[in-house]
């Protein structure tokens, strides 16, 4: 049985090729700043999105029309499996990400729920065997059943927070059985809508607690996965409590976590939260936290997560740059197309150009970006930018040998300050000039 209609490995043919199932940029094996495409990258296909997810919006039923459609329960479950591993093969993507609650159905009680899982488990288990595709990361969906309704770790509700804990135990012990690289804490309904109802105080402490037991759990199980959190500022709540990579990196050194956990940066939550993409992977990358990427874009003219396939270059290639400087690259992160098809967009083949278009995207950002840095275009202008502060006064403040007293006795004595221009327009034009000579 096929789900994609019997595709055959997409291949890549280069920026001239008009084969809509060809890559136009993705080389899988080109060697850039010392390694391979697939190595910088480590892509990655969202369960949810392209398995999980039928095209249903608040106003409209699902539009999606798939080979599995005509299944229900653990029978749809299983054709999920056998799609996401012919979707693995067909795009040449080494790693899938999965939520428990995508791969199998809840039972009427957490036992029946997790017999599920550990069947499903198993099947994927054999799949990653024979076709040799890995698991970038496992999370748990805490935001879907109405349990969850004022929370998870953040509820007000003490059965709840137990229920939640069972529950990521169980994703725990699935990730390690299945070799998960790193494992991410989303924090679907960790928020609140309003503060007349809400013991900000008590709820932030306890999530700092669940987060304490879930790295206790996994060193006690072995399981050796990087732990990430995905900031978000708003949706599902009004207010989550991870609203950006600052806000998340503050969470985590308050509470003794931050030696644990990296973020998983999502581009259409960096732009919720009024920022770029690249404001939020530099503010990750310069405190050591760059761990992973949701690859995705919004709409600037919505409100809302739209999700979308990211195609936008200019994006891709300042993310890219962020991950070429941080130390390792992307690590053992990859790059996860957290994306989804538009409603409109319903053949299980506009699943595959949504990818290669999000793939070749990335590859295009990778090119311009290891130029970018192998000419030292940015990094010449910053270290003359900031020339000051390589020697006389600008070093005394840097090895920290000023204070303010021998800081005005310099500038009393200072002859007038002299700025320069910061050539922003400049570097602009350059950067296009790049992006269409590469
Ligand atoms: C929601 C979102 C999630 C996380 C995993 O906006 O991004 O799918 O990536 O829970
Ligand atoms: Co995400």
């Amino acid at each position: 049985m096929s789900y994609f209609g019997n595709l055959q490995k997409i291949q890549y043919e280069g920026r001239q090729s008009a084969n809509p199932t060809a890559f136009k940029f993705y080389n899988p094996d080109q060697e850039i700043l010392g390694k391979t495409m697939r190595e910088h990258l480590r892509f990655a296909v969202a369960y949810w999105h392209s398995f999980t997810a039928n095209g249903s919006d608040p106003f409209g039923v699902g539009t999606a029309a798939r080979g599995w459609d005509s299944y229900t329960g653990m029978d749809l479950a299983k054709a999920r499996v056998e799609a996401c591993f012919e979707l693995l093969q067909i795009l040449d993507v080494d790693y899938f990400c999965f939520h428990d609650r995508d791969i199998a159905p809840e039972g009427n009680t957490l036992q029946e729920t997790n017999r599920n899982l550990d069947k499903m488990v198993a099947l994927i288990k054999e799949n990653m065997k024979s076709s040799g595709k890995k698991l970038l990361w496992n999370t748990a969906n805490m935001f879907t059943h109405p349990r969850f309704v004022h929370g998870a770790a953040t509820t007000n509700n003490a059965d709840v927070f137990a229920f939640a804990a069972a529950q990521v135990k169980k994703a725990l012990e699935h990730g390690k059985e299945l070799g998960a690289e790193n494992y991410v804490f989303w924090g679907g309904r960790e928020g609140y809508e309003t503060l007349l109802n809400t013991d900000l105080g008590l709820e932030l402490d306890n999530l700092a607690r669940f987060l304490h037991m879930a790295v206790e759990y996994a060193k006690e199980i072995g399981f050796d996965a990087q732990f990430l959190i995905e900031p978000k500022p708003k949706e599902p709540t009004k207010h989550q409590y991870d609203f950006d990579v600052a806000t998340a990196l503050s969470f985590l050194q308050k509470y003794d976590l931050a030696p644990y956990f990296k973020m998983n940066v999502e581009a259409n939550h960096a732009t919720l939260a009024g920022h770029t993409f690249e404001h939020e992977l530099r503010v990750a990358r310069i405190n050591g936290a760059l761990g992973s990427i949701d690859a995705n874009q919004g709409d600037m003219l919505l409100g809302w997560d739209t999700d979308e396939f990211p195609t936008d270059l200019y994006t891709s290639t300042l993310a890219m740059y962020e991950i070429l400087r941080n130390d390792g690259g992307i690590g053992r992160g990859g790059v996860n197309f957290d994306a989804k098809v538009r409603r409109a967009s319903f053949e299980p083949i506009d699943v595959v150009y949504a990818h290669i278009a999000g793939m070749d995207s990335f590859a295009r950002g990778l090119q311009v970006a290891a130029k970018l840095i192998e000419d030292r275009v940015l990094e010449s202008v910053i270290d003359e930018r900031y020339a000051s502060f390589k020697s006389g006064i600008g070093a005394d403040i840097v090895a920290g040998k000023a204070s303010f007293r021998t800081l005005e006795a310099y500038a009393l004595q200072n002859k007038p300050i002299v700025n320069r221009s910061g050539r922003q327009e400049l570097l602009k034009s350059v950067l296009n000039q790049y992006m269409s000579n590469v």
